[in-house]
């Protein structure tokens, strides 16, 4: 293998500013500097992505695939800088050139190829898998947009389309040998024994690929993204007749197969260019895989062996049919037998419980599509009736196909994402397969790499936790348990408190900067951060920070706990009512900060445009981290476990993986409220159990009451009828009915807050029990449980 000896960063980046780019640094703009400490950062990347690489092959090791339509990477060069160890030397670097390092890493557009908790999720196990040196590839579509930008236009959300490829971007490596054609409707043929399918249309997925680099560079996996291409890219006969736009069509058409990110998280729309899409990731990367396993090995037998796939949700599922497919109509394997190689190769993530959001298409759009997978799923579906002859629920009933249900059926093992969300899986949408198949649902609670959101977003935090019990938490991160005895010592707790209030004052100062709105850094930090559902409760939230003002103003001269109240979140642009939670929540600001009476006490900010990026200033900043979902409707969450290992108590009820946490940092340190999942079902059975909990809680009737008659809208005082309709009739989500007990929890808040002390020690106890929900104890769950996969490292 090539050797070069290592050149400083000084001089690797000014070899790229000068040769990669043409530039002299008197000449150089802002990206110059980001692209050529970017390129001097990736050759080292790509040094330990070769040995990885070469190890894996040599050694016949095992391969993890994780497939999926979301990688929410956000921005790079931070982390693979923070992984390298190149910290100092970066920010010196560019000293050198009299360029802030902090400048410099803004710079970089945010990688936002997904939509929240999923896509976050796919990211953090990418850098897990690097860290602990398991052989593992990232499958997944290079959108040309990722998720849409939001802004604000008197107080409503307005989409305009992210361009993160508009700027350079200096990671990926595109392949353009790497290329397969995808196929797309057309018809089945019969010769006897075999089958072949014929499509009517073909388009190609190149490669592009992303080295994801592992703590201190000692491995480096491969994230692989397809871009979509038209085979014959451009019309000449058009264009010479003078016909330019039919010209370039071919290419336009190829192309839309992966412009754009779907914007819903949950709710299934249903549409064509959706399932084309998630027939391209899955098609495109299942030869890729073969490709390798053949090279490599050849008997097809032997690929559960060599070949771990994993489906991340059911938007691969297609996974299962076109393994099949390639297994029995293209190498000849007899079907039941390709129907069990499939499934021990695959495994699948359920992410979610809600019935709206668990995938199913029309047969008669699926069957269009892919004509040749449906017959495959029938005979799936006949095959899996035949061996469990006291099956009564099909994959295919009313003229649907059932992802979740074909997923389970084709995976070896099938897993929850928190221990609670796991048990309900097993009760609730998997309970006949549950009881022919009870081995198959195991748990893997969900983590948070460490790295991105300890180290890299929290450097003040991190180097106290370093200097008082050294750097092995980094890829350890139960080490953090050491922290407790420091937590008795005055002192030490004394400097855990201000790391929390620089951050504050970081944060409140960057406020002011970027968005004129100035917080006094001494106000508890209150933070809500995710998407925007009616099960995640942000309403529940703002209808108690306007109960709240309303006591402060029955009674402003009283003790109050100055607070802000932080959110940030997107709405689906065509989920109404989430989109009218985010206007009232800014017509409520707006009249609530303007009030003279109450807002040294009591202040609103709505934060636009949340990604990955805002969300790495606002977690080292909390104090309070909001986690108030319908017990049993958030799978686990993920934005809890950053909150608790920075530092943030959680105000939550016993949902997803709330329940964990909370068991880990005790409930001394957590403030608990609410229903749970199981008082949550029986609550719904209650007639009228929305009026009955306004009824008993005037502070709840008042709030309702100010919004009815439109005190945060005065222009338009219907404006959130709909909204207060919602929750004085349905209210499918209880939010009335666990309003008191919210309530209760957050005036303990606000005492427990008065004790500065007291709540630092509760703090630092979150951090120091957070070490359980680091991804990289997920992965090695994974690995042992359900991929059988070793790391290369150990
Ligand atoms: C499906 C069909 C068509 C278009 C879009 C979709 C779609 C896209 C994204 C459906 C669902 C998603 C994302 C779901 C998601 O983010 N779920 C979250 O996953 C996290 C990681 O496991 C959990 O922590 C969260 O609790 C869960 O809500």
């Amino acid at each position: 293998m090539l050797q070069l000896s290592t050149p400083s960063l000084r001089d690797s980046i000014l070899r790229h500013l000068t040769y990669s780019f043409g530039k002299d640094p008197e000449h150089a703009i802002l990206e110059d500097w980001r692209m050529a400490l970017s390129y001097a950062v990736r050759d080292r990347i790509v040094d330990a992505w070769f040995k990885a690489t070469h190890q894996t092959y040599e050694t016949g090791a095992k391969r993890v695939y994780y497939l999926s339509m979301e990688f929410l990477i956000g921005r790079l060069l931070e982390d693979g800088i923070v992984n390298l160890e190149l910290v100092e030397e970066a920010k010196s670097a560019l000293a050198d050139f009299s360029k802030d390092y902090n400048d410099v890493l803004a710079d970089e557009p945010d990688a936002a190829l997904g939509n929240g908790g999923l896509g976050r999720l796919a990211a953090c196990f990418l850098e897990s898998l690097s860290t602990i040196g398991c052989p593992a590839h990232g499958y997944g579509i290079r959108y040309e947009h990722g998720l849409f930008r939001q802004s604000f236009v008197g107080g409503r959300q307005v989409e305009q389309p992210e361009l993160w490829l508009g700027q350079r971007h200096a990671w990926e490596f595109e392949r353009p040998e790497v290329r397969y054609r995808i196929g797309f409707g057309g018809h089945v043929t019969n010769h006897g024994e075999t089958v072949r399918w014929h499509p009517a249309e073909e388009v190609e997925a190149e490669a592009f690929d992303t080295p994801v680099v592992g703590w201190k560079g000692r491995w480096a996996n491969t994230l692989r993204l397809w871009s979509g291409r038209a085979i014959h890219p451009f019309d000449l006969a058009a264009f010479n007749h003078g016909d330019y736009a039919a010209a370039a069509a071919p290419e336009a058409l190829a192309r839309t197969i992966s412009r754009v990110l779907y914007p819903d998280d949950t709710t299934e729309q249903g549409k064509e260019l959706r399932l084309k899409q998630e027939y391209f990731l899955t098609g495109a990367a299942l030869r890729d895989i073969l490709r390798r396993f053949n090279n490599q090995f050849g008997d097809l037998r032997k690929l559960p062996s060599k070949v771990a796939i994993q489906l991340n949700d059911t938007h691969p599922a297609i996974a299962g049919p076109e393994l099949i497919r390639i297994l029995h109509d293209e190498r000849g394997i007899p079907f039941d037998e390709s129907m069990d190689i499939a499934r021990n190769t695959l495994s699948y993530t359920n992410h979610t419980l809600l019935p709206e959001a668990l995938e199913s298409w029309g047969e008669a759009l699926f069957g269009r599509l892919l004509p040749r997978h449906i017959q495959i799923i029938d005979q799936i579906d006949n095959e899996h009736a035949n061996r469990n002859p006291s099956r009564t629920q099909s994959m295919r009933a009313d003229h649907q196909v059932k992802m979740g249900q074909l997923s389970f059926v084709m995976a070896h093992k099938v897993n929850g994402v928190s221990a609670l969300h796991t048990e309900l899986m097993k009760t609730t949408v998997f309970e006949e397969l549950h009881n022919l198949h009870p081995d198959r649902i195991v748990n893997q609670t969900n983590g948070v790499t460490p790295r991105r959101w300890l180290l890299a977003c929290n450097p003040r935090l991190a180097g106290l936790i370093t200097e008082s019990i050294g750097e092995a938490w980094v890829d350890d991160l139960e080490q953090l348990e050491k922290l407790e005895p420091y937590i008795e010592d005055a002192g030490w707790l004394d400097r855990y408190g201000k790391v929390k209030r620089d951050n504050k004052v970081e944060l409140s100062n960057w406020m002011g900067q970027a968005h004129g709105f100035h917080v006094d850094p001494d106000m508890i930090f209150d933070v809500q951060i995710k998407r925007l559902h009616e099960y995640k409760r942000q309403h529940l939230n703002i209808l108690e920070t306007i109960a709240h003002w309303l006591e402060i103003r029955d009674n402003p001269n009283a003790d109050w706990t100055p607070r802000l109240k932080l959110f940030a979140g997107k709405a689906a642009p065509g989920y109404f009512f989430a989109k009218d939670i985010i206007r009232l929540i800014n017509d409520a600001a707006a009249v609530i900060n303007a009030d003279p009476l109450t807002n040294k006490y009591l202040k609103i900010a709505f934060l636009p445009n949340y990604n990955v990026t805002l969300a790495e200033r606002l977690v080292p900043a909390a104090d309070l981290s909001e986690q108030i979902s319908t017990a049993g409707k958030e799978a686990s969450g993920t934005g809890n476990m950053k909150f608790a290992l920075n530092g943030a108590p959680t105000v939550g009820t016993l949902d997803g993986a709330n329940v964990e946490i909370r068991d880990h940092v005790g409930a001394e340190n957590f403030f608990l409220f609410g229903m749970t999942a199981e008082e949550v079902m029986e609550r719904r059975m209650v007639e009228s159990h929305a009026q009955k909990a306004i009824a008993a809680d005037p502070r709840l009737a008042r709030a309702l009451e100010v919004i009815r008659e439109g005190r945060f809208s005065p222009a338009e005082p219907e404006r959130y009828h709909n909204i207060t309709g919602n929750l004085e009739g349905a209210d499918y989500f209880l939010v009335c009915s666990d309003f008191s007990d919210y309530w209760r929890a957050q005036r303990e808040v606000d005492a427990a807050f008065k004790d500065q002390q007291g709540w630092a020690r509760m703090a630092a106890f979150n951090t120091a029990r957070s070490g359980w929900f680091s991804s990289d104890r997920t992965i090695r769950g994974y690995m042992k449980d359900i991929w059988d996969a070793k790391s290369l490292l150990d």
